[in-house]
């Protein structure tokens, strides 16, 4: 062997045996990162040599869907339809999640049961969805696939014809479990998600919109959070599906999950901090929605979904509670992500209710949050039923014993820790305000319609009668639609947006002299002269039309 010939020395030999290790190595990680795509073009390429057979033709079992407006289904059907099983979506989350390698257990100690309930589904949304998830998931830690008909109405023989189907085309191929089932009578999504999982046998369980697409890899970032923590539960990130374009967008990683005083869902802005980057698992108070994964004995030592919460609504922010409380923690992790169309109006009609002020979805939507408040919330509930008073005339017809020994058997924190520890923007609201609630003169309260207008006197009663927030620091008598109630030129009240800087805000700047409510910058009191308009004039001590009290006033 000779020096620079072509024969390689003692050195030249280690660097080609090292080169050649890395080639392996990064052919060995590029087949690796392409198993999950070969095995959904197999997947797909199956599915179309199944077209020769009819009844495995995915054409012909959506060309049976019954109902094909688009009002019924609040997206784009036909789109749906012509989008075919399965499309390559768009990279949305953080280039850095594609290149790590997850570190995962062993299959057996992470398999999942998928359970997705569904109400008046399109026969090409669900299958896209179903699809998504087979193909765009590791095998062997997909365990199982539970799917509830919810009592859908026109596509009746959706479950049959889907169980014939999803048999012949991964009957042989798939290890998976699959199990069907059909509430003859609609009975909700959380009864039926609970349902779902109580049949469930993997170590985890999902829950999952009907009408998702999940998006490469992302199981991996999920089990391999869970697998650090036993009572953790994690969210993907949702990225939005639009229902009019079924465009596929990228969901933002700086919201999580919270909900305010009223017990309704909110995003919340986050900050990173230093050591913090985009991709990385954030805390969050309550879920990024339904779509959530936790350990299925976790699930079940909790109580599952409230199982008196009716049809939809609540039932994730229930759980966000309980866990909080009860030992466990949330994550969003945004390496994980999937697609969700999030339609503008409920596609469903919810069943009769007694309280004729409120639609059926509101007093569905007001008893759940009212269960919520009662098993949780202490003496907090008090605010909630401030901004919700219709909640008090809601009739709930269950005790509370059991989850009062759960509560106590798990040493669950009262709701206290939650807003010390968990979620300071609900506590620093509450620490915010000085009242809050309707804001009432003898039997008329003020309700503020929109900005520019002036807010008018009407029932108490009314299902939306305005919630108004006294902010101790500023002043400001604010609505829940963050308008503040506002004194401008010649005296006039009006709603405007509640300003930030000083200047904006003098004109909306009240001071309260026992039931009064002085403006600041006027010296004169807010006054309700003709019974059904109000007026600014002269502050006098005791006129009644002057007096107006909050529902709820804070302590101290
Ligand atoms: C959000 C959540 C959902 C759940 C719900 C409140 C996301 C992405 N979605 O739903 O998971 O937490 O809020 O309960 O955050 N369904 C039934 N039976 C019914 C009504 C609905 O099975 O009686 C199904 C429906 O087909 C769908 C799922 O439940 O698959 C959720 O309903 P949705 O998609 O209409 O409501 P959405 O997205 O606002
Ligand atoms: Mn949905």
């Amino acid at each position: 062997m000779h020096a620079g010939g072509k024969y390689c020395g003692p050195r030249h030999c280690s660097f080609y045996i090292i080169a050649f290790l890395i080639c392996q190595l990064f052919f060995l990680v590029i087949f690796i990162r392409n198993d999950d795509a070969s095995s959904a073009n197999e997947l797909l390429s199956f599915m179309n040599e199944s077209e020769e057979s009819d009844h495995l033709d995915w054409r012909v079992f959506i060309s049976h869907t019954p109902e094909t407006s688009e009002d019924f289904y609040q997206y784009n059907i036909h789109l749906s339809n012509a989008l075919g099983l399965i499309r390559k979506l768009p990279v949305t989350r953080h280039h850095s999640c594609t290149t790590r390698n997850s570190i995962l257990p062993a299959p057996l100690e992470a398999n999942v049961s998928v359970v997705i309930s569904f109400h008046n589904e399109a026969r090409s949304m669900l299958l896209r969805t179903i699809v998504s998830l087979l193909s765009r998931s590791p095998e062997d830690y997909l365990h199982e696939l539970i799917l509830v008909d919810d009592g859908s109405q026109r596509d009746v023989t959706l479950l049959d014809d889907l169980k014939r189907w999803m048999g012949g085309v991964f009957g042989s191929r798939y290890r998976l479990g699959l199990t069907f089932l059909r509430n003859q009578e609609r009975m909700g999504l959380i009864w039926s998600r609970n349902r779902g999982a109580s049949l469930a046998s993997g170590r985890y369980v999902l829950f999952l919109d009907s009408h998702c697409e999940v998006n490469e890899g992302w199981l991996e970032p999920l089990l391999e959070r869970l697998a650090l923590n036993t009572n953790l539960a994690v969210s993907p990130l949702l990225d939005p599906i639009d229902p009019t374009t079924l465009s596929y967008r990228k969901g933002n990683e700086l919201l999580k999950g919270g909900f305010d005083w009223s017990l309704h869902f909110h995003w919340l802005k986050r900050q990173l901090t230093n050591q913090e980057s985009l991709e990385m698992p954030y805390q969050s108070p309550a879920f990024a929605g339904g779509v959530l994964m936790m350990s299925r004995e976790w699930f079940l030592k909790l109580g599952s979904f409230n199982p008196y919460l009716k049809i939809w609504g609540g039932e994730s922010i229930e759980l966000a509670i309980k866990l909080w409380l009860c030992g466990g923690q949330i994550e969003i992790v945004p390496c994980s992500r999937i697609g969700h169309i999030f339609r503008r109006r409920h596609a469903f009609d919810f069943p009769p209710q007694s309280d004729r002020q409120l639609s059926p979805a509101q007093e569905t939507y007001l008893h759940n949050s009212k269960i919520i408040a009662e098993s949780w919330l202490d003496e907090y509930k008090n605010m909630f039923y401030a901004l919700r008073p219709a909640a008090r005339r809601i009739p709930l017809d269950h005790t509370y014993d059991e989850l009062q020994r759960m509560r106590k058997e798990r040493r669950c924190h009262p709701f206290e820790w939650y807003l010390r520890h968990v979620s300071p923007e609900l506590r620093m609201h509450f620490d915010e305000l000085s009242a809050t609630g309707t804001l009432r003169n003898e039997d008329r309260c003020v309700h503020a319609r929109q900005k520019d207008s002036q807010p008018i006197l009407a029932s108490c009663y009314l299902s939306d009668i305005t919630q108004w927030s006294m902010l101790r620091q500023s002043g400001q008598l604010s609505t829940h639609r963050e308008l503040c109630l506002a004194v401008g030129f010649g005296m006039r009240i009006a709603l405007e947006p509640c300003g930030r800087n000083e200047t904006v805000r003098r004109s909306q700047r009240w001071v309260r002299l026992g039931t009064h409510l002085l403006h600041a910058e006027s010296h004169l009191c807010l006054d309700n002269p003709l019974k059904d308009r109000l007026e600014m004039s002269t502050c006098r001590s005791h006129a009644v039309s002057q007096s107006f009290q909050f529902a709820l006033e804070m302590e101290g």
